[in-house]
């Protein structure tokens, strides 16, 4: 498009007069010969629901709006992103656009990608940098109020008074050190209200379930009133724990946990979870809104906050019919 079509029409004739051009446009070409806009996104795995739901959205947008979405799956690993990445630069695409792993370790190849002049948009999850040029906008939650969120529902449930089992996400990724301060931020205001164990689960389902089985074996597991998991995948994992541990997830053990996915309403309409706070996964039209502002030359803000809410068991059944992910 414009001054990204001149360079990438420039990198076909020096690829095609090298003979190296890999047919990585459509039809053979360098990319974007055509008048479409083509994008690069690395998407962190495939490690949730939540992730599920992300990556149906950003594909299913691109399609609605005749975008070339160029798709990486990097497995949870941030080497795969930044390679990944790399190979979207040397493919020339319009706009890269990534949901990092982790939040360091990214100005070098974001700086490759300003100096190759391609814009980079941060989707779901943030990057800790120096240089705030070295992307366009993050679109993506207030991780930090989502863990506020479940913190005073789990104080409101409890009155103020629980020993609680953490299951946090990836270590070093945005939504776990935010969600874990937004939730401490709200403790502090509760002294009777203590984590007394806390690991990651990594986000997945099978390691929420393992985490928590140790949990319960601990000299704390006896003691514990309450779970915050720091998505519902984990808190999933963690309820199968419970049971076989015959211990009754939702009564004996208050659960808390973030995301919104169809399983946490399906584990609420049963009772055995009883809060999910919201964390909007279907955020493809703004992506791409953004997207298209930046290849028509506008400004767009440098955040952009999606509107999410906080779910009961009380309301579970009812509200599960017009569950979107
Ligand atoms: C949050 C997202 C998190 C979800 C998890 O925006 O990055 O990663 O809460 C997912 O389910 O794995």
């Amino acid at each position: 498009m414009r001054s990204t079509a001149r360079r990438r029409t420039f990198l076909g004739l020096v690829l095609t007069a090298t003979g190296l051009i890999a047919g990585c446009g459509k039809g053979g070409g360098a990319p974007g010969q055509d008048d479409g806009i083509v994008v690069g996104f690395s998407q962190i795995g495939a490690e949730s629901a939540w992730r599920t739901a992300n990556t149906a959205s950003i594909k299913a947008e691109a399609a609605r709006r005749g975008i070339e979405l160029r798709f990486a799956d990097a497995q949870q690993k941030q080497e795969n992103q930044i390679q990944a990445i790399r190979s979207f630069i040397a493919q020339g695409v319009d706009v890269i656009a990534f949901s990092p792993v982790v939040e360091t370790g990214w100005e070098p190849v974001l700086r490759e990608a300003q100096a190759a002049g391609i814009p980079v948009v941060l989707s779901d999850r943030a990057v800790d940098v120096t240089d705030e040029s070295l992307y366009v906008t993050f679109i993506g939650s207030d991780f930090v109020e989502e863990g506020r969120r479940a913190g005073r529902w789990l104080a409101e449930a409890t009155g103020g008074q629980a020993l609680i089992a953490e299951l946090s996400g990836t270590p070093g990724s945005a939504p776990a050190i935010d969600r874990k301060q937004g939730f401490e931020e709200i403790l502090s205001a509760h002294p009777g209200m203590k984590i007394v164990k806390s690991q990651s689960g990594d986000f997945t389902r099978a390691k929420g379930k393992e985490v928590m089985e140790s949990f319960l074996k601990s000299p704390e597991g006896a003691t514990l009133t309450a779970l915050f998991a720091h998505n519902d995948d984990m808190a999933l994992g963690a309820i199968q724990a419970l049971e076989e541990a015959g211990i009754q997830p939702g009564k004996d053990v208050r659960i808390v946990s973030i995301d919104a996915v169809r399983g946490a309403f399906e584990a609420m309409v049963q009772g055995k979870l009883n809060c999910t706070v919201e964390c909007n996964p279907l955020i493809g039209p703004q992506l791409f809104d953004a997207v298209e502002a930046i290849v028509a030359g506008q400004s767009v803000p440098k955040r952009v906050v999606t509107e999410e809410g906080v779910f009961e068991a009380a309301t579970a059944a009812e509200v599960l019919p017009t569950r979107q992910y």
